[in-house]
């Protein structure tokens, strides 16, 4: 089960099930809306079920057509918001061979990669706080201070604050790799600054770890022609998931609803730099397409 959050002009925020191509509000047992996946969490703890059986057991509201939805943030129409407000984005490094080739090609420190790539511990790394997260559509960042920044395509996951998963979400890991080539030092500068990280399109909230199958794609596009393609499976991915959520919560309390971006397994060639005005474009058949331009922040 999809579900996505939302603007209504007038009214506000809305939490809402994805069915045939529209968004269905959802309903408190009082018929009040509910606004926020947090708002589902509450209730279905209530419930003693999980969110997803929440979801599915909640009354519902209204619907609106998906694509009336999926369009550029304006307070005046209805629009997709960040699905999930993370209190914390943290994200996964070098866990797909093709990280780690791309991060030997930039670093002047070779070795490091390598050697964590192989390790038992996984590099593991704070990403964003929500003001930093751009939903659907919004805007994401390329440091103005940085000559080569790339989308990093991930799968996020969602979690539940006790060491489980409560569903999955697209992630852009947005990242300056001149700087962090210069030093790695510099990750937290590469990766951390205004609009540094998307999130969407909607969250899958499953049981079943669909990490081990998730097709993962994604194409940038500059003046109307595609500029970048690139795609993978999260099967390349060298770690299960339970492995670095379990190395994130070492001495460390994550709270309910943050946000875990699993790594990238798409690199564009050398040769490619995000520019102001591209459109990047991250979709898996079974969450969606989360689409952002990019601007440049300074
Ligand atoms: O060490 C650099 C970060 C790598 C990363 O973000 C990734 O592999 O996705
Ligand atoms: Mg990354």
């Amino acid at each position: 089960m999809r579900v996505a959050r939302y603007w209504l002009p007038g009214r506000g925020p809305r939490l809402g099930v994805c069915a045939h191509d529209a968004v269905h509000e959802l309903l408190a047992p009082d018929g009040a809306p509910l606004t926020s996946l947090d708002d589902l969490v509450e209730h279905a703890r209530r419930a003693g079920v999980t969110p997803r059986e929440a979801a599915q057991r909640a009354r519902r509201g209204g619907g609106l057509p998906y694509r009336e939805l999926d369009r550029a943030p304006d307070s005046g129409r209805s629009h997709l918001l960040l699905p999930v407000v993370p209190p914390e984005v943290w994200a996964a490094g070098v866990t797909y061979e093709r990280s780690r080739e791309a991060r030997l090609a930039e670093t002047t420190t070779a070795g490091v990669y390598d050697r964590v790539y192989e390790a038992e511990r996984p590099e593991l790394f704070f990403k964003a706080t929500p003001s930093r997260c751009a939903g659907p559509n919004a805007p994401v960042g390329v440091r103005a201070d940085s000559r080569w920044t790339v989308p990093e395509p991930e799968l996020g996951v969602v979690l539940d604050g006790a060491g489980g998963v409560l569903g999955y979400v697209l992630g852009n890991d947005m990242s300056a790799r001149d700087i962090e080539g210069e030093n790695p030092l510099y990750l937290p500068q590469t990766k951390i600054y205004r609009a540094c990280c998307a999130l969407g399109p909607v969250v899958l909230l499953t049981d079943e770890p669909v990490e081990r199958r998730l097709r993962l794609w994604c194409r940038v596009t500059r003046g109307g022609r595609a500029v970048f393609y690139g795609e993978t499976s999260t099967s390349r991915l060298r770690r299960p998931i339970a492995e670095l959520v379990a190395y994130l919560r070492r001495a460390n309390d994550i709270p309910p609803l943050a946000v875990l971006l699993t790594g990238t397994g798409i690199v564009p060639p050398d040769e490619f730099a995000c520019e102001e005005g591209d459109l990047i474009e991250i979709g898996a058949d079974e969450i969606g397409v989360l689409r952002n331009p990019a601007i440049r922040v300074a």
